[in-house]
């Protein structure tokens, strides 16, 4: 194959990659988020049965289901029409998601629009080539204690995607607690800027090739025997590998206990002053951290120019079922 061809290839592959979709009021504010930070070559959608909603989202595709059951007023809460409306639109949500290899579904859990399409299309889409991440926003506990059809559906949803398995990012607004002295838009923020992130570290760490390589393959791969994963993030100084795993680990928004975990599929980035004894620390801290993990596997890339931070992404697998739910400790 000649050079031009394989650019042309490569820009294809390229294209149809990675999309993030907003799922309801709280899924679609969360890709206007990212969109606005700038998330470059991630192709961005906005999905609700609130057409006043939707026309706030700036996003490149914008889906209005289920006229037919919501008449574009949003669902108030009801799953079962949501799911109704989604079955029927299943083919064409289907026919524009799958050409991408990987896709982020955004929700707030609680509602019904996101509540119903977030578990609803991880599964659709499994049964394609495209590998799903269901990003869920979790409430304040305040909501959930005061609420109790929202604790049910909150609950339900959440158990849903945990038996499913793979990768799940659960986001607890109670984390937030710990920014509560800033103005509440800030703190919206500051989530926006967390799952920014998130998604920017994945889709960065299979992307661009590295020395070590982590590609898509081994991510689905690792995915595929990993039972529960979840992932983080961190960038800290260069000079100090110990804090760069504990950053990652402590300062998350991200609900699950990482004590006791089997496989990690790790990334550190960093520049041309790198070392491979700054790489054996980050590793022994992280296995120490994850309680010495049967499987890791890393992958590594370094810059042509030094740099004063490295940045660290890991899939981590093996959670147990049920631990998202018991870190919100909600009352049964
Ligand atoms: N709107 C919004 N809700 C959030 C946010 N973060 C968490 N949530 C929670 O997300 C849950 C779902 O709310 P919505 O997204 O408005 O609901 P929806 O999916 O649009 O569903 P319906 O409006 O009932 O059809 C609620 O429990 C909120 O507490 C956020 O940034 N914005
Ligand atoms: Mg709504």
């Amino acid at each position: 194959m000649d050079a031009d061809s394989i650019e042309a290839w490569a820009s294809l592959t390229r294209q149809n990659a990675f999309a993030v979709v907003g799922l309801g009021g709280a899924g679609g504010d969360a890709v206007n988020d990212l969109v606005g930070l700038g998330i470059p070559g991630v192709h961005a959608f906005a999905v609700n049965t609130d057409a006043r909603h939707l026309q706030r989202i700036q996003v490149e595709e914008r889906i209005l289901l289920g006229k037919r059951q919501l008449d574009g007023k949003g669902s108030s809460g009801n799953r079962a029409l949501v799911l109704e409306a989604a079955e029927e639109g299943r083919e064409e949500l289907l026919r524009r998601l799958r050409r991408f290899e990987l896709v982020f579904l955004l929700a707030g859990l609680g509602g019904g629009t996101g509540s119903a399409l977030l578990p609803y299309l991880s599964t659709a889409l499994r049964e394609t080539s495209t590998l799903p991440i269901p990003v869920a926003f979790l409430p304040f506990q305040v909501e959930l204690e005061t609420n109790s059809d929202r604790r049910h559906n909150v609950d339900e949803t959440l158990q849903e995607l945990e038996e499913m398995g793979g990768l799940l990012l659960a986001l607890s607004n109670e984390k937030l607690r710990r920014f509560d002295s800033l103005p509440i838009n800030r703190v919206f923020h500051v989530r926006s800027t967390y799952l920014h992130s998130l998604v920017s570290s994945l889709v960065d760490m299979v992307e661009n090739p590295s020395q070590l390589n982590v590609d898509l393959s081994n991510l689905k791969g690792h995915l595929r025997d990993s039972g529960l994963s979840t992932l983080l993030c961190g960038e800290y100084h260069i000079s100090e590998p110990e804090r760069l795993v504990h950053q990652a680990m402590t300062e998350t928004l991200l609900d699950f206990h990482l004590s006791d975990s089997p496989s990690a599929l790790v990334h550190l980035d960093g520049g041309s002053n790198f070392t491979l004894r700054t790489l054996d620390r980050v590793l022994r801290t992280l296995r120490a951290r994850l309680g010495e993990p049967r499987r890791l596997i890393f992958g590594t890339r370094t810059r042509t120019e030094p740099r004063e931070v490295v940045r660290l992404t890991a899939v981590v697998g093996g959670l147990k079922p049920r631990t998202v739910r018991d870190a919100l400790a909600v009352p049964a």
